[in-house]
């Protein structure tokens, strides 16, 4: 039996029920319980096993791009088969909920899954780009690619037949300046901060807990494990995000 989900402190929904502005950051725990692998957590991690640090760079592209877009097919496949979990589909509801109230949410992403808008979310920033579009490096064509498998690999493009590589952001790349300029935004104004399911070291995200702090926002970590921001926030909620989220959602809606 799993353990109960830690009991929500009165002052976080006192918080949220006066909030006129929540930002809410996620990471790869929020969908392991839909079954994707997270990057770091061992044994079975796709960071242990394949070494992203190695994979999602530029430069390991241009080496090996049959390598690299082998790891992103056996990810696609292994996503597809998943869906949203009971942590997405509760942060769907909070923004409804927000929203019925006047209030604005916004949730940055750092997951490429796309799992977030299946279980519908709306306003929804994709930080790190889109698993399921696929850009060509030499004519810059792009759109969404959903076959799984790929039939060949690498990956054609079929107006110049150039390599094309996934929408996503890899190390040492520079994050979207829309997405960027979206969270600045949300992390400018927001009263009520989350960071749910990120292990809060790779940057530019994991410094988010700091202007939302410098806003005055109330902080709040979900996620089983410490990790380096734990010590910053007002609320830690150890457990896991499919458990803690509806159990939060289920005390605002006073079930
Ligand atoms: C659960 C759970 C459950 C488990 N419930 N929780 C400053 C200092 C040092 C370095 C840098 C710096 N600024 C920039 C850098 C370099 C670099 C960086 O951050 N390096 C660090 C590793 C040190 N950053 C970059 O290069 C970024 N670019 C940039 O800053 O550009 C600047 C620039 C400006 C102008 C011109 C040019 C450049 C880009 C970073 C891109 C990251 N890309 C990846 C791959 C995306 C595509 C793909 O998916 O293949 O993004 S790497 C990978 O890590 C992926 C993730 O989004 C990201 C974060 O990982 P995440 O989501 O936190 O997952 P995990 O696995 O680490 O953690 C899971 C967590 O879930 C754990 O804590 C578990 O406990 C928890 N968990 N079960 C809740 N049930
Ligand atoms: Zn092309």
């Amino acid at each position: 039996m799993p353990a109960d989900p830690p009991p929500i402190p009165d002052a976080l929904i006192d918080a949220l029920r006066s909030a006129s502005a929540v930002a809410v950051l996620t990471g790869a725990g929020v969908s392991a319980e839909s079954g994707v692998p997270t990057f770091r957590d061992a044994p079975d991690a796709l960071w242990a096993r394949f070494n992203p640090s190695e994979l999602a760079n530029p430069e390991a592209f241009r080496r090996d791009p049959k390598l690299v877009t082998k790891w992103y097919d056996w990810r696609r496949q292994k996503i597809a088969g998943c869906g949203p979990n009971p942590g997405h589909h509760a942060l769907a509801e909070l923004e409804r909920w927000l929203e019925q109230r006047g209030g604005a949410f916004t949730l940055l992403t750092q997951n490429v899954d796309r799992l977030h808008h299946a279980a519908g979310s709306s306003n929804v920033v994709e930080l790190h780009g889109d698993l399921w579009r696929w850009r060509c490096v030499d004519c810059g064509d792009e759109g969404e690619d959903r076959r799984v498998p790929f039939p060949e690999v690498p990956v054609r493009c079929d107006r110049c037949g150039g390599l094309k590589r996934p929408g996503v952001v890899w190390f040492g790349e520079a994050l979207p300046a829309e997405a960027l300029g979206a969270a600045d935004r949300a992390l400018r104004s927001c009263d009520v901060f989350f960071s749910v399911g990120t292990s809060a070291v790779v940057e530019p995200a994991a410094s988010f807990i700091h202007a939302a702090r410098s806003a005055g926002a109330a902080a709040v970590e979900i996620n089983p494990e410490r990790t380096p921001i734990t010590g910053l926030v007002d609320f830690p909620l150890t457990g896991p995000s499919g458990r803690i989220l509806p159990a939060l959602l289920s005390r605002l809606r006073g079930d």
